[in-house]
């Protein structure tokens, strides 16, 4: 393992992105999420992915320096035409739509179309936390999860995120894939040469397995078999359908047989807490105290626990990468 400053792991990140010509606001925009990753970390969401990211830039399957377009679609609905660019760029430039309409309509939501998408959601979520809204955000990936009682990948790893405004502490935040586990972290399985714990997958020939690599060409597993594949289908459709965007399936077949992140849409929605209740809103909130109390009073820990207290450690000791992936990242720097 190699230890980097938080400082030294954003500049990494920037210089990857900058020397092989993405324009600065992605720059800024996608290093910002790759190093909250791994600051928290969420190693599979971290500097790992900018690997991702070139590899999708030299494929042609995202566009260097796109600038997305925002559209107010519908009183409480503003889109954003992210024009094949990264995500987080559209993110920032509809978030400020997205914050007015739910605080005028009480609920809101926001469609990004176009966008290629590697990152995880809670980075998006807690920017609507801090903003004292209640938020939810979907996005399909590619299809390389079966459902329930199949064994041909139909749906992607598709995550669900929530959040949830706390005066005084961090936001309740969970964020995970409808897959068992995000594909991100089988791939560092395969990287590491670590067997996966059984039940993750199955090969190609559609039995179980616990080699990475045969998983990564077979079908990863929902969580919670039929429940977590109904939710995997829901995110297909109001990820893809709804907004007018690519299911996992027509993502993966636009990747024709390459190894590009996601190409596709997000749909985020924003509550506001103060809309719903008025001037009951801090009594209502403080019972929503009670409840966390009472998770935590019986020693179980919330969601987004763990992160906030890497985040902290990460503050102070900055972060470690395994050596093989610092050298990878580094020779994808352009001289
Ligand atoms: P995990 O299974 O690692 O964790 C999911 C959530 O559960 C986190 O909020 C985590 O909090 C929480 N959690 C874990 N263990 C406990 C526990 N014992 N008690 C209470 N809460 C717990 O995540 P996944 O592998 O499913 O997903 C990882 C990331 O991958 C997500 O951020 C997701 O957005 C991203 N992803 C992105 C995709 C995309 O297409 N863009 C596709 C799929 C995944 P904590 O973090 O504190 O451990
Ligand atoms: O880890 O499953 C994953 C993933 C897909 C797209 C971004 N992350």
């Amino acid at each position: 393992m190699i230890r980097l400053t938080l400082e030294q792991a954003h500049q990494l990140a920037q210089d990857i992105l900058r020397s092989n010509g993405f324009s600065e606001p992605h720059v800024q925009a996608v290093s910002a999420t790759v190093l909250a990753g791994e600051r928290d970390g969420c190693a599979s969401h971290g500097l790992y992915r900018v690997l991702g990211c070139v590899r999708s830039l030299k494929a042609g399957k995202v566009v260097a320096d796109a600038q997305p377009e925002v559209f107010d679609q519908a009183p409480a609905i503003v889109r954003v035409d992210a024009h094949g660019g990264f995500s987080q760029l559209a993110f920032q430039a509809g978030l400020p739509v997205l914050l007015g309409k739910a605080r005028e309509a009480g609920i809101a939501a926001m469609a990004i179309n176009h966008c290629v998408h590697f990152s995880a959601l809670w980075v998006e979520i807690e920017a609507l936390t801090d903003a004292g809204l209640v938020a939810l955000a979907f996005t399909p990936s590619h299809a390389w999860v079966a459902p329930a009682g199949g064994s041909k990948p139909v749906f992607g790893t598709n995550p669900i995120a929530f959040g949830w405004p706390r005066a005084g502490h961090n936001p309740f935040i969970f964020d995970f894939a409808t897959s068992v586990i995000a594909r991100g972290d089988i791939e560092l399985h395969r990287r590491a040469g670590k067997p996966l714990p059984e039940g993750w997958g199955i090969d190609a020939q559609g039995q179980p397995s616990t080699d990475a690599a045969a998983v990564l060409q077979g079908a990863m597993h929902t969580f919670g078999g039929h429940k977590g594949s109904a939710l995997a289908a829901m995110v297909e459709l109001i990820a893809g359908p709804l907004i007018g965007d690519l299911t996992s399936a027509e993502s993966k077949a636009y990747d024709d047989g390459g190894d590009s992140s996601p190409y596709h849409g997000e749909l985020i929605i924003a509550l506001d807490p103060q809309r719903f209740l008025g001037a009951a809103a801090d009594e209502h909130l403080a019972r929503a105290e009670t409840l966390f109390e009472s998770i935590q009073g019986q020693g179980a820990r919330l969601p987004s626990q763990r992160r906030y207290e890497a985040r902290k450690r990460s503050a102070e000791e900055g972060v470690q990468i395994p050596q093989a992936l610092y050298d990878d990242l580094n020779a994808l720097i352009v001289r």
